[in-house]
């Protein structure tokens, strides 16, 4: 069912590596001219123009656009009990490894009298986009406020599309996750309209005489979605900060002989589970373990619930076993690949991922599976798809952060490096910067 790529006995430079490995993708540029009236239609006129995209794209309109806080509580109370045992496990876990991430500010002392120090601020308010449809992933909700909320962001603002099955409100599960986790402020407006009213805001017309039914625009927007979301994210990037634009999830194994093929196996059908473009890469020196890898897919993939879409995404183009001369050009080829979550299953599998560049996360020997950490590791899983680990990380409380330096150098200080202020202001025949460090010192002020 896999597509082979044989780099044995070969040496390719890293842009052949690049082009030889499997990867799929989606065309966001597709879609823009669709987006695009969305986005300018609800920036201009807000809440009305969302509602009424709402209704013509998915024939909904909720009861109301801020879902109640009644609805948000009896979400929570239908919970299975068991699921929401689990997902305050999860939160548990993702708050402790979250909480170590806070950054202290620093100072430096550049010269006597004169500090530099760097504050990191959170960002005032944050929408959370959070898909509904097929995709109902409460996980996701925990892995993106939890870094907000240890981040010390204030305000933080759910939108996810209204649901016809649930009375018009966004999926019951996604608002009992909002409960859990003490978010509050839910809106049921979903899609491209549903970022674009978080980036511009707008007033609940439903609601006009409620005091606070007008959603406030919010300063960045966190969240997967599908490709209209995405482009309307790409869209609406003037106005507000948005985390990444997320493609179709990724899982890379790297194994030597010492693997188990049926876990090697469970791991690639796992992450194909959530999309016929999801992409499941598996990169060994041996070819007895690719083909018992192969051999158990095939079974495995026959009795899985959703084997339609996990056959679709192992046989597409983006999925493939990579065969390499040894260990060593393995670690080439999943760097060249910078895949969104890495599984290590050789010998020595610490001391191999240690020397891994480039992954989004990096899932350490045979009890380290993926699934471990979409739910309970303690570790984010929203990460860097496409490539694109290679140069961004993983959602975590930096991304709900802004660094600020705050300079504080006195008269002295400041004295002692006017000249070369100066002389390089020169330099850049920008002499009305050098004056006004001039004027400081000209003659007596006062
Ligand atoms: N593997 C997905 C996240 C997820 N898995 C949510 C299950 N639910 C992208 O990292
Ligand atoms: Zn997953």
């Amino acid at each position: 069912m896999l597509a082979r790529i044989d780099l044995r006995g070969s040496t390719p430079t890293l842009a052949e590596l690049r082009r030889a490995l499997p990867r799929g993708g989606t065309d966001v540029n597709a879609v823009l001219d669709t987006v695009t009236p969305v986005v300018h239609a609800v920036a201009e006129k807000g809440t009305p123009a969302a509602l009424e995209f709402g209704e013509k794209f998915d024939g909904i309109r909720p009861p109301s656009v801020r879902v109640p806080a009644k609805v948000i509580a009896e979400a929570l109370e239908g919970l299975d009990p068991q699921v929401a045992d689990a997902l305050r496990e999860s939160i548990t876990r993702a708050r402790k490894v979250h909480a170590d991430q806070r950054r202290e500010t620093t100072h430096t002392q550049v010269a006597d009298g004169g500090v530099v120090s760097e504050k990191w601020i959170p960002v005032r308010r944050v929408g959370l986009y959070v898909p509904g449809g097929n995709a109902v992933y409460p996980s996701s909700v925990v892995m993106n406020v939890v870094p907000a909320q240890e981040a010390g962001v204030g305000s933080l603002v759910v939108a996810s599309p209204p649901q016809r099955d649930f009375g018009g409100w966004p999926h019951p599960t996604i608002l009992a996750a909002c409960a859990l986790l003490g978010v509050d402020e839910v809106w049921a407006v979903g899609g491209a309209q549903g970022i674009a009213l978080l980036a511009y805001g707008g007033a609940d017309t439903d609601q006009a005489d409620e005091p606070n039914a007008v959603l406030d625009p919010v300063d960045l927007i966190t969240g997967p979605g599908n490709i209209y979301v995405t482009a309307a994210k790409r869209l609406c990037r003037s106005v507000v900060g948005i985390d990444s634009e997320a493609g179709p999830t990724e899982i890379a194994i790297l194994a030597d002989d010492s693997a188990d093929p049926g876990i090697l196996a469970s791991d690639l059908i796992s992450q194909a589970e959530h999309d016929v473009l999801a992409a499941s890469v598996l990169v060994t020196d041996s070819v007895e373990l690719a083909d018992a890898v192969d051999a158990a897919v095939e079974q495995q993939a026959a009795a899985t619930k959703h084997r339609e879409r996990v056959v679709t995404a192992l046989s597409g183009e983006q999925s493939g076993i990579v065969l390499v001369d040894d260990v060593e050009a393995g670690l080439a080829v999943v760097d060249a690949y910078a895949a969104e979550h890495l599984e290590i299953q050789t010998r020595d599998a610490a001391a191999i991922a240690d020397r891994v560049h480039n992954a989004g996360a990096i899932f350490v020997g045979p009890y380290a599976p993926v699934s471990l950490g979409d739910y309970c590791a303690g570790s984010n899983h929203v990460l860097p798809t496409s490539g694109s680990a290679r140069f961004a990380s993983g959602l975590s409380v930096q991304t709900f952060l802004k660094g600020v330096h705050v300079i504080d150098y006195d008269e002295a200080a400041l004295r002692e490096v006017a000249d070369k202020v100066v002389t390089l202001a020169d330099a850049e025949d920008l002499p009305g910067h050098g004056d006004a460090i001039k004027q400081r010192f000209a003659g007596s002020r006062r």
